[in-house]
């Protein structure tokens, strides 16, 4: 059934995410929210300001319903999951079925169909809020990996909207992602878009060929032919890379702050004045590669090759879907890891590493960066990791080294990091002891090259072209008449 012929919303601009972009704020009690600043909000809100634009997503409460409200000239508009919701569409299908199947298996995904069921529904759920709110010829840009379906929930109801996508993790080779027992489902919801965008080529290229070995659609390029079906006729959907980057100007502004540098040299001051400190920061996660990290590094402690007197680790890692079982075994490897690492290697006074399980605010998390000589970022799969992106942002002195992982989005664009493979051990020890022992000045002009690269690319030039390709996709007739 359609609505087509129902009253239109009078949002010119919606943007769909599984969360707001907002906070319970305590203070204020059950009415009171405060934004949750996080680069997707900087880029879509100048947008979302200069329209009439709209974000719907769930507020982070289960079981409350809430009406919608502006809040920083955003107008919010919030989905009611119930705590079945949770367990099932959330950590369950999102985070226990499509995470771990898109990031490589690290740990083995569970299929079950209640999960599905409820996934389904919950999509649902949105899409009808789409039709409901989107004016006629609307942009919508729906995001991530938890509303693959709504797309095509969403065309159904109201063919005259652009319609973008955008997958922030990784999308598997296709022998992976054929696991899924509903694989062809994930493929037609997503072909719903007019453009489904990814985090790199590759991403791209393994969804085209999953569509090409699923659906027997045939592609040219990044461009896919979608036969005529019982809605619509034979057209064209895009699907290519767009990296996503940071809010750059403002990081580095940060990085100026005089009270921020303090900070920063406070910081090494409080964990004991030593030569180097290397930072690590990743929501406790196991595709993020903190046991690796942790293993290297106290293999190089315990040879000799690094002494507890002249360096630290800083591990902050926050907190992150707490509830799922492989969340509980993550953190207990970590907790363990770094207990044995400081029970042996490190003395009175001088602790081999700091670990954090918490979250900090933006100018503390800056200071961290301006504190570290050394940042490592050893994920084994991520989409893009802008933790590798921040760092560089900060260093406005050119000085710093990065190690970072070949598994990550973001090793496309930094080359001159220290390039690792997080799963041979004995490599990440030789990227860590590199980058400790980089001299000046080379790691002035690694530096300089990675910093060149996160001032040109930041998150509104990454925003902009992915609305300028979907509108131009949209009203060009070209682009969507069958080659
Ligand atoms: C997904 C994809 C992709 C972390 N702890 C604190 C804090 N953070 C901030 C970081 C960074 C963000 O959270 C984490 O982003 P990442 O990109 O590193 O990783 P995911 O959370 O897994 O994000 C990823 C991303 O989406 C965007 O498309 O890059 O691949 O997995 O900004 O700085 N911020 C503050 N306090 C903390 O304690 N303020």
């Amino acid at each position: 059934e359609t609505t087509t012929d129902s009253t239109y919303g009078d949002s010119d601009f919606v943007v769909v995410a599984n969360r707001l972009p907002v906070d319970r704020d305590p203070a204020e009690g059950s009415r009171g929210w405060r934004t949750s600043p996080g680069g997707l909000v900087s880029a879509v809100a100048p947008v979302m300001k200069s329209q009439e634009g709209a974000w719907i997503g769930w507020t982070g409460v289960a079981d409350v319903d809430f009406d919608p409200f502006t809040i920083d000239g955003m107008h919010l508009v919030p989905i009611t999951l119930t705590s079945e919701d949770v367990l099932r569409y959330y950590e369950g299908f999102s985070n226990a079925t499509l995470w771990p199947l898109y990031h490589d298996v690290i740990v083995p995904p569970e299929f079950h169909r209640t999960w599905w069921d409820s996934y389904v529904r919950v999509n649902e759920r949105f899409a009808a809020k789409v039709a409901e709110v989107a004016a006629e010829g609307a942009t919508v840009w729906v995001h991530d990996y938890q509303l693959q379906l709504v797309p095509q929930l969403v065309r159904r109801m109201r063919p005259d909207l652009a319609i973008g996508f955008f997958n922030h993790i990784p999308f598997p080779p296709f022998e992976l992602f054929a696991q899924l027992p509903w694989r062809d489902e994930i493929l037609r919801g997503l072909l719903g878009a007019d453009l489904v965008g990814f985090q790199r080529p590759t991403d791209a290229a393994n969804f085209r060929r999953a569509v090409r070995g699923r659906l027997n659609f045939t592609t040219k390029g990044s461009t896919v032919n979608v036969p005529a079906g019982e809605l619509l006729p034979e057209h064209t959907v895009r699907a290519e890379a767009f990296p996503i980057s940071i809010d750059t100007p403002y990081l580095e502004e940060l990085a100026r702050d005089p009270k921020i540098l303090e900070r920063a040299q406070q910081i090494r001051e409080e964990v004991g004045n030593p030569k180097v400190v290397m930072l690590g920061v990743d929501r406790m996660d196991y595709t993020k590669g903190i046991r690796h990290r942790l293993k290297a590094f106290g293999e190089l402690l315990a040879e000799g090759r690094l002494d507890v007197e002249d360096i630290v680790l800083i591990q902050i890692a926050t907190p992150s879907r707490e509830r799922l079982e492989q969340y509980k075994i993550i953190r207990h490897d970590v907790e363990l890891a770094v207990g044995r690492i400081n029970g042996e290697q490190a003395e009175v006074g001088s602790i081999a590493v700091h670990y954090l399980h918490h979250s900090y605010p933006r100018d503390e998390m800056t200071a961290f960066f301006l504190a570290a000589d050394v940042m490592l970022v050893t994920a084994l799969r991520d989409g893009m990791n802008l933790v590798a992106k921040e760092y560089v942002a900060c260093r406005s002195g050119d000085d710093g080294a990065l190690v970072l992982s070949e598994f990550t989005g973001a090793a496309d664009q930094l080359k001159a990091a220290v390039m690792v493979n997080p799963h041979d051990i004995g490599n990440l020890k030789s990227g860590i002891l590199e980058a400790v022992q980089m001299d000046e000045p080379t790691r002035a002009r690694r530096m300089k090259q990675m910093r060149k690269k996160v001032s040109t690319d930041t998150v509104s030039i990454w925003s902009k072209a992915f609305l300028a390709e979907l509108e131009a996709i949209h009203t060009n007739p070209e682009a969507i008449i069958p080659e």
